[in-house]
C-alpha cells in the first residue's frame, strides 16, 4: 500500500474537552471518566437514571432535553418531562409484571413517545430492542423471535406486521395512539401511562446487566442480537464529550433513527448523558428539510452519514439559497467511509469540517475517530481515541507494519464492547478468535504516524491480476466525477485478471447515461487513481442498493451480478 492521498488539513483552533482527561494518551485512565458517574460512589447503576433523572436531582430539570419536530408538529420537553414520562411507562411495565432482564422491543416512527417508552423500559431495568418502523412482517418476526421478547411497543397501524399467533414469548402490547384490548393483550400505552403514578424508583442494576439489544445483519444468514450491557455508559459518556465535543449549551442533531446503533448510543444516551439538547427530526428526508431544521433550531453539533452528505452535495448550492448555517459548530459522520470529496464539501459549502468516527454495532461507541485537536487527513478515518488500541492484524494475529493491508482490530477490552451475541455464542466468538484482539471484519491499513485507512469489509475487497483494490478508494475517486452521485465498487470474476473491477453509479441531476460518459468516468478513474484500480465495467442505475442506516449493499450488487441470491435483505431501504 503506497502513501496515498495523505492530504492534510491543520487542526482547527479548538479548546477541546479532551483536556479534561488531560490531552495526551498517556494521562488517559478510564477510570476518571466513571468518576462522572453517581454510581462510582453509591453503586448503584441505571442508564435511564444517569440520563435523566440526574439532572433532574442536580437542578437541571427545566433545562430543555428534546426538540421534536416533523412537518406538522414542533414539541419540547425538559428533563424534568422525560423523567416523568418515563416513570409513567416504568409503572405500566410493572402493572404488567415486566422487570429486569425482560426484553422489550419498540417498532414505531420517530416520535417523543419512542424515547419515553425507551427510558421507561430502561428505568424498570428491562431491555430495550430498537426495531426500524419500515421493517415488514418477517424482518419483524424474526427479530421477536430470536430475542424473546415479551412485550412490544407499536402502533395499531404496525401491529398489522406483527404475527403474534407465531409469537408465544411475546405477552403484551403497548399500542402508542390505540385502544386496550385485554382479549387479544393490546394496552393502551397512552391510557395507562396517563393514569400512572409519576413516582418510580428505578430498578438498580451492576455495570454487567442488560441495556439494549441491535440487531445487525451479516453478509449472509440471519440477523445477530447483538447485545449490549449498562457499562458502555462509560464510553457513550466519554466519547460525547471528546469526539462530539458537546458543551453545555449545545443544541445536538443525530440524524440517525433509533433502529440502527448510531440513533441509541449516540441519537439518546451520548446527548443525554451530558445533559444536553437532542434534536430528533421526523419524517422524510428532503435537503430544503434538512437545512431547515439546522437554521430553525439553531444546531451546533450535527451528526449525520456519508449517504446524506452526499445528497446534499449532489443536490447542488440551488437548496441553500437563503439558509443561514451559521450556528453550527461541530459536525461528524458516521456509517460508511467518508469521501475527500464530501469533506472538501464541508469546508466549502457548510463552512464546516466534517469529521469521520468509525465503530460498529458490536463496538457500541466510537472507537476510532477523528477528534478536536488532532489534524485531520482527508480520507482517513482518524486515530485510536485515548483508552483504545487498533491494529492492523494478519490472518494469523500478528501485527502488521505501516501501510500493510489487513484485519482492523482492536485491543480488548473497552467500555462498550457487546456482551454477546444473543443465542449465539460461536458467532460471538468469531469476533474474538485471535487472543486479546477484537477482529472487525473491516480491512485497513495504518500509517507511519498511527492514522488509520478504511479499505473496505474483508469480503468486499477486489483482487485483481494480484493487485488488492479496496473498493471505497475507487468509489472515492469516483464521486470526484462532476456526473457521479454515488459510486458502489465490486470485484467481478475475470478469466484473466481473476477479478476485475465494476462500478454502480448514479449520476447527479442533469447529467444522462451515455457509453461516452462511461468511457470519460474509467478515463477519470485510470488517470486520477491508477490503471488496475479504474473499472473495465460501469452500470448506471438511479439507485444504488442501501441500508437503511445508508451503507451501500456491495453484497446486493455482487448478487445481482453473479446471479446468486443476496442473503437477508430485511435491512434494505425500499
Ligand atoms: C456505527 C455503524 C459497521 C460497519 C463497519 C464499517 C462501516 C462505519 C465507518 C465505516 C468506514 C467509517 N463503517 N463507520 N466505514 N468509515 N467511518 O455504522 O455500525 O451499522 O454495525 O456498521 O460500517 O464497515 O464495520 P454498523
Amino acid at each position: 500500500m503506497g502513501k496515498v492521498h495523505q492530504e492534510i488539513l491543520p487542526r482547527r483552533a479548538n479548546n477541546s474537552n479532551l483536556a479534561d482527561y488531560g490531552q495526551a494518551v498517556t494521562y488517559f485512565k478510564w477510570e476518571d471518566v466513571e468518576r462522572q458517574f453517581s454510581w462510582y460512589e453509591t453503586g448503584k447503576v441505571n442508564m435511564a437514571y444517569e440520563a435523566v433523572d440526574r439532572h433532574v436531582e442536580e437542578g437541571r430539570g427545566g433545562k430543555t432535553a428534546l426538540i421534536y419536530s416533523d412537518p406538522v408538529r414542533e414539541e419540547s420537553y425538559s428533563f424534568a418531562d422525560l423523567k416523568e414520562k418515563s416513570n409513567r411507562f416504568g409503572n405500566v411495565l410493572r402493572k404488567y409484571g415486566i422487570g429486569k432482564g425482560d426484553r422489550v422491543f419498540l417498532f414505531m416512527p420517530r416520535q417523543p413517545d419512542l424515547y419515553f417508552s425507551l427510558l421507561g423500559i430502561l428505568k424498570i431495568g428491562a431491555v430495550v430492542g430498537p426495531l426500524f418502523e419500515a421493517f415488514m412482517e418477517t424482518a419483524v418476526k424474526d427479530r421477536l423471535e430470536d430475542s424473546g421478547a415479551v412485550a412490544l411497543v407499536t402502533t395499531p397501524e404496525l401491529l398489522k406486521r406483527v404475527k403474534r399467533e407465531e409469537l408465544p414469548d411475546l405477552r403484551h402490547i403497548f399500542l402508542v395512539g390505540g385502544y386496550s384490548d385485554p382479549e387479544k393483550g393490546l394496552i393502551s400505552y397512552d391510557l395507562e401511562s396517563a393514569s400512572a403514578s409519576v413516582e418510580l424508583e428505578p430498578e438498580w442494576l451492576g455495570l454487567e446487566d442488560g441495556l439494549i439489544m441491535h440487531y445487525t445483519s451479516g453478509s449472509t444468514g440471519k440477523p445477530k442480537g447483538v447485545y449490549h450491557v449498562q457499562r458502555a455508559m462509560i464510553q457513550h459518556y466519554y466519547t460525547g464529550r471528546v469526539v462530539l465535543d458537546l458543551r453545555d449549551d449545545d443544541i445536538y442533531w443525530c440524524t440517525a433513527d433509533p433502529g440502527w446503533v448510531t440513533g441509541t448510543s449516540y441519537g439518546i444516551f451520548a446527548p443525554w448523558l451530558n445533559g444536553i439538547t437532542n434534536v430528533v427530526r421526523g419524517g422524510r428526508f428532503s435537503p430544503r428539510d434538512w437545512y431547515s431544521t439546522i437554521e430553525r433550531c439553531r444546531v451546533t453539533v450535527w451528526y449525520s452519514a456519508p449517504t446524506a452528505f452526499r445528497m446534499l452535495m449532489g443536490a447542488g448550492n440551488e437548496s441553500l439559497k437563503g439558509v443561514d448555517l451559521s450556528s453550527l459548530r461541530h459536525v461528524l459522520s458516521v456509517g460508511e467511509p467518508l469521501n475527500p470529496e464530501v469533506i472538501r464539501w464541508g469546508d466549502n459549502v457548510l463552512g464546516q469540517r466534517i469529521h469521520d468516527t468509525w465503530w460498529m454495532t458490536e463496538t457500541g461507541g466510537q472507537l476510532i475517530c477523528n477528534y478536536p485537536g488532532m489534524d485531520i487527513k482527508l480520507g482517513s478515518m482518524g486515530q485510536p481515541l485515548p483508552g483504545i488500541t487498533a491494529a492492523i492484524l494478519d490472518d494469523q494475529g500478528n501485527e502488521l507494519p505501516p501501510y500493510s493491508m489487513g484485519n482492523l482490530a482492536i485491543k480488548t477490552p473497552w467500555p462498550s464492547m457487546m456482551d454477546r451475541i444473543w443465542n449465539n455464542p460461536a458467532k460471538y466468538e468469531e469476533y474474538f478468535r485471535i487472543p486479546g484482539w477484537y477482529i472487525s471484519g473491516d480491512s485497513a491499513y495504518m500509517d507511519d504516524e498511527g492514522y488509520f485507512w478504511f479499505l473496505g469489509r474483508v469480503d468486499d475487497c477486489i483482487n485483481s491480476s494480484g493487485e488488492m483494490i479496496g473498493p471505497f478508494e475507487v468509489e472515492s475517486k469516483l464521486v470526484e466525477h462532476p456526473a457521479v452521485a454515488e459510486a458502489g465498487v465490486i470485484g467481478i470474476p475475470d478469466a484473466l485478471r481473476g477479478e476485475i473491477v465494476k462500478a454502480f453509479i448514479s449520476l447527479r441531476e442533469g447529467y444522462l447515461p451515455s457509453d461516452a460518459l462511461k468511457d470519460e468516468i474509467a478515463a477519470f478513474v485510470k488517470s486520477g487513481l491508477s490503471a488496475h484500480a479504474a473499472p473495465r465495467e460501469i452500470e448506471f442505475k438511479d439507485k444504488l442498493p442501501k441500508t437503511r442506516s445508508g451503507k451501500i449493499m456491495r453484497r446486493v450488487l455482487k448478487a445481482w451480478e453473479l446471479h446468486q441470491p443476496a442473503g437477508d435483505l430485511s435491512t434494505i431501504e425500499d
